[in-house]
């Protein structure tokens, strides 16, 4: 993929740089290994089926559907929810730090797609397969049996990659066109007969250092990194994105004939992770986010918001943390208190950071509509704005088949055990 080589060598670069200078700052959130392999990559999906296919594909590495995004609600509406593949366990994302988005077309969001349109791609995405049988076969079975003999594993990996790679197969190039008149994403799912990875994000420690040197290399990356806003301690995740670039493909005009053409499908991403928010913390991101805030815009709200420092984040309740007992503290004659702000006031605890692993709604949508071209997503002229069936997340889970997990709740529940462990330690009430 054109630039994708650069992007990777310049966030080893920046990686190394962060470490260079201080080794222990740079791996708070992760062993400089963990952050060097890390990648998540996106696909999209266009019906309920096929989404309950490339969960079992998942399942078959240990990754779970975590987290709804609904993207019809952001601010540039995107026609898609989604979730996020990936493992679930501390120990297990350490050792497998992969993650793929999962975006699924919502072929009934009437402000894209009318009943004649909905019904003829409804009709195409029906009769593709985007994942064979014996695919769908060696997975379930690695699902159930927790793995697969070599000769398996191998022909699992071989399917699997050949599903998720760019097709050599004509795309048609009227249909797509007529999708990409309403939907750019459209276009991207139902347009053609089978469904590729996006991007392949690596993770990077320093990403306004990136975003300046890709720049300085000649890429241009979107207008800003989206997320939060750099400096003080980091939370959530920012992420930031270069244009897809035209790569060749072969088109089939209305005669038949193929021929030459190119799209632009496949695109750079890269992010920065931070520390998880408690539900607190995160309903101030949100409502920060609603009053129009960005990293550009409202530096100085934002530091009223969250302190920059780690602790001090910790001790207000908005991230989400590991409470560690300090085992070193110096005497003072002092007893330890029932409280968890007091505890680490005190000295007698520590406040690890959780790193967030999931995703933000809005800066998904705002890279999916970085990599459109403005006039593809307008959707349909005159479209009503008649209400789609329910796409929510208790949908999602239905067309999976499967129980999509809460990022809140696992978030919540690493932070619930610490503080447990700590009271056990100290000998005190539950805190
Ligand atoms: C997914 C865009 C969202 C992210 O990291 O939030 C995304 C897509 O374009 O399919 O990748
Ligand atoms: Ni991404």
């Amino acid at each position: 993929m054109p630039a994708y080589g650069t992007l990777v060598e310049v966030a080893a670069e920046v990686n190394a740089e962060v470490m260079a200078a201080d080794p222990a700052a740079a791996q708070e959130l992760g062993s400089i290994e963990r952050v060097t392999a890390e990648r998540h990559g996106a696909i999209r999906v266009g019906t309920a089926e096929e989404l309950r296919q490339v969960g079992q594909v998942f399942a078959a590495l240990g990754m779970h559907p975590v987290g709804f995004y609904d993207l019809r609600e952001a601010a540039q509406p995107v026609p898609v929810v989604s979730t996020a593949f990936r493992p679930v366990d501390a120990d297990e994302l350490a050792a497998n730090p992969f993650r793929v988005f999962t975006s699924v077309l919502a072929t009934d969001d009437r402000r894209f797609f009318d009943a004649d349109l909905q019904r003829r791609l409804e009709e195409r995405l029906a009769r593709r397969e985007l994942f064979g049988p014996l695919l769908l076969r060696l997975a379930a079975r690695a699902e159930e049996a927790g793995g697969l003999d070599a000769e398996d594993a191998d022909a699992f990996v071989r399917l699997a990659v050949a599903a998720f790679a760019l097709s050599p197969e004509p795309v048609d190039a009227a249909w797509y066109a007529e999708l990409e008149r309403v939907s750019g994403v459209a276009a991207d799912i139902g347009g053609v007969g089978s469904t590729h990875v996006n991007h392949l994000t690596p993770r990077v420690l320093d990403i306004d250092a990136l975003y300046a040197r890709m720049t300085a290399r000649g890429i241009t990356m979107i207008d800003a990194i989206q997320g939060p806003p750099g400096g003080g301690a980091p939370v959530l995740l920012r992420q930031t994105s270069f244009r897809a670039l035209a790569e060749p493909r072969r088109m089939r005009g209305t005669d038949g004939a193929v021929s030459e053409g190119a799209l632009r499908v496949r695109f750079g991403e890269v992010e920065a992770r931070g520390c998880a928010l408690t539900p607190a913390g995160r309903a101030r991101y949100d409502a920060w986010l609603a009053a129009g805030g960005s990293p550009a815009a409202s530096g100085a709200r934002w530091r009223e918001l969250f302190p920059d420092d780690a602790a001090a984040q910790a001790a207000a309740g908005l991230t989400s943390v590991r409470w560690v007992p300090v085992t070193d503290r110096a005497r003072d004659g002092r007893a330890p208190e029932a409280d968890l702000g007091r505890l680490l006031a005190d000295g007698w605890v520590r406040a690890e950071p959780v790193v967030y692993e999931d995703f933000l709604p809005a800066s998904a949508a705002g890279i999916f509509a970085s990599n459109l071209d403005a006039a593809c997503e307008e959707g349909r002229a005159g479209a009503d704005d008649a209400p789609a069936a329910t796409r929510d997340a208790a949908w999602l889970a239905g067309a999976l088949g499967r129980d999509v997990v809460e990022p809140a709740d696992l978030y919540g529940a690493v932070s619930a055990r610490s503080a447990a462990e700590v009271a056990d330690a100290l000998g005190l009430p539950p805190l």
